[in-house]
Order: C-alpha cells, then sequence, then structure tokens
C-alpha cells in the first residue's frame, strides 16, 4: 500500500506529490478537502501536519523526509531534462545543499504561518511576528538568489532538484493567495526564471495549486474554489 494524506491547499505536499510524478509511482490520493478531527490526523502523524506518506510498512511524515526517502529509494525517473536529480544532497556540496534546502523549508513555514493567521483573522500588519515572517521572505529568496548560479540552472546544476521543487511550490502558493506579500520577485531574476521553467513541467501542471480558506469544500475543474453555503 501506498498512500499519500494531504490537503488541496498545501505546498509542502504539493511538492512531495510533484516529486512522486517525476518518479512516476502511482498512490492512494488521501486528500482533504476540509479540516479533519484532532483525532484524525493524529491517526496519521503526531505534528497533526501534511502531509504524512505510507509506503509498505513504513510511514513518514515532514515533506523533506518523505522527499529524500523517495530520492534515494525509487531510481527510476520521467524522460525529460533536466531530471530528478538521484540524491536529495550532492556529496561534494552536501552542507550546501542541507542549508539551502532547511532555508527554502523555513520559507515554507513562513509563508504558510502568515496564511494561518489570516484565516483566523490576525493579517500581516496587525501583529509584528507575522511582519518579521513577511520579510524573512523576501530575505531568503535574496540569499537563494545568490546561490544560483545563472539564470538557466538549479539549485543542483544538470538535475531538478528537491529544492527547485520545494521553492517554487512555496513561492507559487505565496503569490496564489491574497495574503498582501509582494515577493518581489522582479528582484530575484535567477529564481524567477527557475519557477518560470518549472511552471512548464507537465509534474507542475498535473499538480496545480489551488486556493483554500476555511469554507472551501470542492474545486472546479478549472482550480476556482467552490464554497459552502453556510461559509
Ligand atoms: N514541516 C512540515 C510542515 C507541513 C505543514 O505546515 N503543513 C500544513 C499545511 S501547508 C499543515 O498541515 N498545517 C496544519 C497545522 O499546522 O496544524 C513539513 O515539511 O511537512
Amino acid at each position: 500500500m501506498r498512500a499519500l494524506l494531504f490537503t488541496s491547499g498545501s505546498p509542502f505536499a504539493r511538492a512531495v506529490r510533484i516529486i512522486l510524478d517525476e518518479i512516476g509511482l502511482n498512490y492512494e490520493r488521501r486528500e482533504e478537502v476540509t479540516p479533519p478531527s484532532l483525532e484524525q490526523r493524529a491517526a496519521a502523524t503526531p505534528t497533526l501536519q501534511v502531509p504524512t506518506f505510507w509506503d509498505g510498512e513504513l510511514t513518514l511524515w515532514e515533506s523533506g523526509t518523505i522527499a529524500e526517502y523517495l530520492l534515494s529509494t525509487y531510481p527510476q525517473r520521467r524522460a525529460v531534462e533536466p531530471a530528478l536529480s538521484p540524491h536529495a544532497f550532492r556529496a561534494d556540496a552536501l552542507w550546501q545543499d542541507k542549508l539551502t534546502f532547511s532555508t527554502i523549508q523555513t520559507f515554507g513555514t513562513a509563508a504558510t504561518t502568515i496564511s494561518q493567521m489570516k484565516w483566523v483573522g490576525v493579517a500581516i500588519d496587525q501583529n509584528a511576528h507575522l511582519e518579521r515572517s513577511a520579510q524573512k521572505l523576501i530575505h531568503i529568496l535574496d540569499w537563494l538568489e545568490g546561490q544560483l548560479v545563472d539564470q538557466k540552472r538549479g539549485f543542483q546544476p544538470g538535475w531538478l532538484s528537491m529544492h527547485d521543487i520545494f521553492i517554487a511550490a512555496h513561492v507559487r502558493f505565496v503569490q496564489a493567495r491574497p495574503l498582501g506579500i509582494d515577493l518581489e520577485l522582479n528582484r530575484f531574476e535567477k529564481v524567477a526564471a527557475l519557477l518560470d521553467r518549472l511552471d512548464e513541467r507537465e509534474s507542475f501542471k498535473a499538480n496545480p495549486i489551488w486556493w483554500w480558506e476555511p469554507g472551501v469544500i470542492g474545486y472546479e475543474p478549472d482550480g476556482t474554489p467552490v464554497f459552502s453555503d453556510k461559509a
């Protein structure tokens, strides 16, 4: 049995879904459109977060750990250039790759914190931590821009890396939502070029990022959210 628990809008889960697609693995999609009960979520993971992944006897959570597992366990790749990297972290750039990936995940955490707080009625300009979180996004993008070699290559030149996939999922998540954040992508030309290239890959198109907020109970075929009458 292979299955992925995810919410429609989660950028962390979207990145994992893209990796599954790049590898060409079939899996049961346990998609949550409306929030589950605490008990249901706790049965899947102690973090109460998605994604959670099951593969045979193994249960994994934390999107980066799931991604590492997938890259190292399944060698097959889509016949697309550049191919999905065979390694999460390059042996000859181990600490650079680990640092870059952790920093990308911090971007995702800051972005989803801002988003979650918006649902409960706290906007960025009403909370000092959220203001700092929004500033963090720009600083991280600025730093990531410096890590890329040029506008044609990703974080592991010659490969599609999990770094590329996760930063694309996180940035597009922020841009798809009315969070009041301008990521100033025109200042970060290498990052912007990478994301534009990735948007064209089949695996990205097959796993679009959809808007979600309380009250959304489904989607039109083009991704337009359908709201509950009670919302
Ligand atoms: N560090 C986690 C973050 C996952 C995460 O924040 N997931 C969000 C959805 S985007 C979630 O489940 N939020 C519910 C919660 O935090 O209670 C990972 O990489 O998997």
